[in-house]
């Protein structure tokens, strides 16, 4: 911690220039917004689930949220720093399909063993269900996150063994864009709300 997480050097923009899409502008420019709204460098836990709840009023988006900083959040260490933001942003607004399904699967493998087991997939749709409250018109075979998982894991899975690797989910996410979707909606908002 200290002063320096706030600054951002040259070899910090030459390092971002080569591991994300964005280019010199851009990333100033995203570092002064960063900057703006967490003067100290750090975007802690509360404040990205405060941003989820100002896009999800009706819903409650902490579950969420929570699960999407723990991705951002790539060190662990508790706080999103500006090179971890910016490095999934990268992937989440810019990246290919590939890319964003590797980040999207990390996103459900909870426990990071290489697999996504339907707890793991259903913590995560549960997550999503609440945060967008009612507001989502689903039809009567999706309409409980336990029923929505059947789903998924009866298209995804294969080989019946209850868990997804990543190449079943690559494949069948390729088939269901839903599964890109629900997330990119997650990450829109925080962009639409840096950029603003
Ligand atoms: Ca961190
Ligand atoms: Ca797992
Ligand atoms: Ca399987």
């Amino acid at each position: 911690m200290g002063k320096s997480a706030s600054k951002l050097n040259t070899e910090d923009v030459q390092e971002l220039l080569q591991c994300t899409h964005f280019d010199k502008k851009e990333i100033q420019r995203w570092h002064k917004d960063f900057i703006k709204d967490c003067p100290n460098g750090y975007l802690k836990k509360e404040e990205f689930q405060h941003v989820y709840k100002q896009f999800f009023p009706d819903g409650d988006p902490s579950k969420f949220a929570n699960f999407v900083f723990n991705v951002f959040d790539s060190d662990k260490d508790g706080f999103i720093t500006f090179k971890e933001f910016i490095s999934a942003l990268s992937v989440t607004s810019r990246g290919n399909l590939d890319e964003k399904l590797d980040w999207a699967f990390n996103l459900y493998d909870l426990d990071h063993d290489g697999f996504i087991t339907r707890q793991e997939m259903l913590n995560i749709v549960e997550a999503i269900y609440a945060m967008v409250g009612n507001s989502m018109d689903l039809p009567e075979d999706e309409n409980t996150p336990e029923k929505r998982v059947n789903k998924i894991f009866a298209q995804m899975d294969q080989n019946n063994d209850g868990k997804l690797t990543k190449d079943e989910f690559r494949d069948g996410s390729k088939c269901d864009p839903y599964i890109v979707k629900a997330l990119s909606a997650g990450f829109g908002s925080v962009g639409e709300y840096e950029n603003s």
